[in-house]
């Protein structure tokens, strides 16, 4: 496999600007024929009149140019492309191929799921449709003609307006047009028995859009919130950024079989059914939150990624990443903004900064790849998220909105670079941002050492920063980055201080401190005593801080903190501290006593949100402490986080015990911020007092697992009474729920799920035996994510256990799956990839699976992975 350069790009000689498709639905087989009004392309100044179609895995039926039948010694077929030389500026290129989508288990392209055909083109599936310029700065208008067996696919969708349907000896056709131009990465098919929930939405301008929700029979009561989603996303992406939905019609399909959560096909999105369906009976909180936000995010894509696409997969953040920090927003303006912001700096943290650090680390606009599924990162969707937050807050609301409006209005109709958004936050700020874009070009998380140096007699307080960034795999170069440190000083009893500084890195508007060089440092004046600092308030900079704080300083800023993000953050340095000296040595219990003391005023605070209170309960994961301490043992990491979590439950059992008393009770089910925290809080409670007090707690979470009229309070009982209880006890609750829930599929994946939160050591023997239960299927993704993806991420003792087995158990089941499925395949993988963070004995271990591995015959996809991490 070769890799392919940023630095190679450049514009096709001929673009696509018309496709006309017609599928042929047949049993055995796909007949698709295409119409393509090709013409030279004004951006190349090439000459080359050789055409180049992408395509993979197709049967060519024929070809044809302006009528004229090409015969093989007219081009040159390979696996890969087809290239045929043409001595014209402008033809029509007409082209038949055969697929087989009942026999496609890639899921990429048209393949069948439980019965319906349905696409997945993003990034190159459209390649293994039909001959085609499958790369996203060929734009073309689209027309869809659809002909199927009536009886079994009587809905036959695709992209923009259906302008005609019929029915003649038995089959439906139907034709779909969609006026917008697009890249062949946005084309969606589905055909189906499928049935429609409708609604509509009245745009800004008084437009009235017709909303589809397209699922199977057995789903139609599962609709109603995507549906009012959508509808919060459209009316929220007009008020926060002024943008309108533009076709006549928005329809949503379910899949059951699904590589990624969903795909933002034009006017016709295609979702995974775990990231759409839920009732309160069958999904969690969580769960409804997650669809909340995909729903948004498909959406918005509408304009971040369809009006303005990529002009090649380099630029893949550039839609993903602004659309991600667009989702995010969206979600913390529907429920708790500070508990978003700290899940989302908790997953970066856990996902983003080990991708950062290890074989895979790319920059958020890539300079190479191979295979570009391998591309859709964490680095990619959250880095490059928070490398758009960081120009928000460097710009300020306003001119954040205003730089967004000329970014759309100027490249509207076109494909774009990551670059090209910088321009447009340059042009409304007068700000240069050259060294910025360091971030979209160097890999790796900086780290930034801050201390601080008070002048008693002069009234002075001095910051000084360090950064610096350990080399990433990618070899990219690290110059200093932009960072902008978000700070407050505080005195000693928990009152801000207004800063005054005569520094013009320093904005006293947004208290934006912009370190820029290796080595910086501000001076503020005019104060009394000594502050306190909080920094990098709400997580202004994805960077690994480290401070100069002292452990009463954290402790004053836990409870007093005006910024609920740098409250729940000084908690969780104390935590990893605490861990960490659990691993060596013992807590240091006068710290202890401090965080106690802290908690339990916070946890009666009336003002603080029942959410907020559970996440401050919650213990950083174990990856977290491999940042601030490299190849410590994982397992010991475990062992002293469970040994830290007890005796915290046990010096606030008082406080928890009346907690859990009071809460009151939400007996009718409501998706909002109120009653979504007290659930949360009173679960994570339960937790502790099982941990404390045992047995009668653990006949709670029985009693709740029986009674619970919700999918949140059912899961979470299963989830303790798996996790603490007696094999009996859990054994017999697992039983009862695949009872009540074995015909619901996305309960059904929860089954699966929670059997690996137990941490006993027969983890392995459990996860064998679900992997031959006669529920499972290695042909759906969902359920081996929710069987071998959560065991290799979430069991921790099961995946590491010292004999090996478990780095042995995933190297066999990547291999079979690679026959199957290689985007699922490399993605699972993962864990493994990352040795090197490890102790040396596990690493080696680890190391020994891949280089098996890397002796077998693999996919492009699981290629790239594992030899990469073998360098
Ligand atoms: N574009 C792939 C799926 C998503 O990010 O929305
Ligand atoms: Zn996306």
């Amino acid at each position: 496999a070769t890799a392919i350069l940023l630095e190679d790009y450049a514009p096709t000689p001929y673009v696509t600007k018309e496709t006309f498709l017609d599928f042929e639905l047949q049993s055995e087989y796909t007949l698709v024929h295409s119409r393509l009004t090709i013409v030279r392309n004004e951006k190349s100044n090439s000459d080359s009149n050789t055409l180049i179609l992408n395509g993979s895995e197709l049967e060519l039926l024929s070809v044809s140019i302006d009528g004229k039948v090409l015969t093989d010694s007219d081009y040159v077929l390979n696996s890969e492309t087809l290239s045929i030389n043409v001595d014209k500026d402008a033809f029509v290129l007409e082209c038949t191929t055969r697929i087989y989508p009942d026999k496609n288990t890639a899921l990429e392209g048209l393949y069948i799921s439980g019965g319906m055909y349905c696409t997945q083109c993003e990034a190159e599936g459209f390649r293994r449709i039909t001959y085609f310029q499958d790369r996203p700065d060929v734009l073309s208008v689209f027309t869809t003609r659809i002909n199927a067996d009536v009886e079994q696919y009587p809905v036959a969708l695709s992209n923009g307006n259906l302008v005609s349907q019929t029915i003649e000896n038995g089959r439906v056709i139907a034709e779909w047009h969609d006026p917008f131009p697009k890249p062949s990465y946005l084309f969606a098919l589905v055909a189906g028995d499928l049935v429609c929930q409708e609604d509509a939405f009245i745009t800004q301008s008084g437009r009235n859009i017709a909303l589809k929700m397209y699922v199977e029979q057995e789903n139609e009561h599962k609709c109603e919130h995507a549906l009012e989603s959508l509808k919060r996303s459209m009316k929220w992406d007009e008020e926060v950024y002024g943008r309108e939905y533009d076709l006549d019609l928005f329809m949503i399909v379910a899949v059951d079989h699904f590589n990624m959560g969903a795909m933002e096909n034009k006017g016709l999105n295609i979702f995974n059914s775990s990231c759409v369906l839920a009732t309160p009976e069958t999904a969690t909180d969580e769960a409804f939150a997650r669809i909340e936000g995909i729903v948004g995010h498909e959406y918005f894509h509408n304009w971040s990624g369809n009006r303005v696409t990529c002009r090649d997969w380099f630029q893949l953040s550039l839609k993903e990443g602004f659309t991600v920090f667009r989702d995010a927003e969206f979600s913390a303006d529907m429920g708790s903004r500070a508990v978003k912001r700290l899940e989302d700096v908790s997953f970066l943290r856990q996902h983003q900064f080990p991708e950062d650090a290890g074989p895979m680390a790319h920059a958020v606009r890539p300079s190479s790849y191979m295979e570009i599924s391998n591309f859709y990162t964490v680095t990619i969707y959250e880095k490059g998220s928070e490398v758009v937050r960081m120009l928000r807050t460097m710009l300020g609301e306003q001119l954040f909105r205003k730089g967004s409006d000329l970014y759309f209005d100027t490249f509207d109709g076109q494909a774009a670079t990551t670059d090209d958004f910088v321009w447009a936050m340059e042009q409304v700020s007068g700000q240069d941002l050259t060294q910025f874009k360091r971030w979209h070009s160097q890999a790796g998380t900086p780290r930034l050492s801050i201390s601080r140096e008070f002048n008693e007699s002069e009234k002075t307080l001095t910051i000084s920063a360090k950064q610096h960034t350990p080399p990433s795999a990618d070899h990219s170069p690290k110059e200093p980055f932009v960072i902008p440190v978000q700070l407050g000083l505080i005195d000693d009893q928990g009152r801000a201080l207004q800063e005054i500084t005569y520094d013009a890195s320093y904005s006293s508007d947004n208290q934006v401190w912009l370190v820029t060089q290796e080595e910086q440092s501000i001076t503020f004046s005019n104060l009394e005593t000594m502050p306190v600092v909080s920094l990098l308030r709400d997580f202004s900079a994805p960077v690994l801080l480290m401070d100069d704080l002292s452990d009463q300083e954290r402790v004053l800023l836990i409870g007093s903190d005006s910024n609920g993000f740098n409250r729940w953050e000084q908690c969780q340095i104390i935590y990893k501290k605490m861990i960490l000296q659990g691993v060596t040595d013992s807590v240091d219990d006068a710290l202890f006593s401090a965080l106690e003391s802290a908690l339990k005023q916070l946890l009666v605070d009336k003002k603080v949100e029942n959410a907020v209170k559970a996440e401050l309960l919650k213990l950083p994961a174990e990856v977290e402490l491999l940042q601030l301490s490299p190849k410590v043992d994982i397992l010991a990491v475990a062992a002293s986080r469970k040994r830290l979590m007890s005796r915290l439950a046990a010096a606030l059992s008082a406080t928890l015990t009346s907690l859990y008393q009071t809460l009151p009770v939400t007996e009718v089910y409501r998706f909002d911020s109120e009653s979504v925290g007290i659930r949360k809080l009173k679960n994570e409670l339960l937790e502790l007092l099982i941990l404390s007090d045992g047995d009668q707690y653990i006949e709670r979470a029985s009693a709740q697992f029986t009674q619970a009229n919700n999918m949140t309070d059912q899961l979470a009982a299963l989830r303790l009474l798996v996790k603490y209880g007696s094999e009996q006890v859990y054994q017999d609750a697992l039983d009862r729920f695949l009872d009540q829930w074995e015909s619901d599929a996305q309960v059904l994946e929860q089954w699966f799920r929670v059997q690996m939160v137990r941490t006993d050591d027969k983890a392995l023997d459990r996860v064998s035996a679900l992997l031959n239960h006669r529920l499972f299927e290695y042909q759906n993704p969902n359920k081996v994510r929710a069987v071998i993806g959560a065991f290799a991420m979430g069991n921790i003792e099961g995946f590491h256990a010292e004999d090996g087995s478990g780095y042995h158990f995933l190297g066999m089941q990547v291999e079979t799956l690679d026959a199957l499925n290689p985007q699922i395949a490399a993605r699972l993988v993962g864990p493994l990839v990352k040795w090197q963070s490890y102790d040396d004995a596990r690493g080696q271990k680890m190391k020994a699976v891949l280089t098996q591995l890397a002796g077998k015959e693999l996919s492009k996809d699981l290629y790239e992975v594992v030899n990469k991490s073998l360098v």
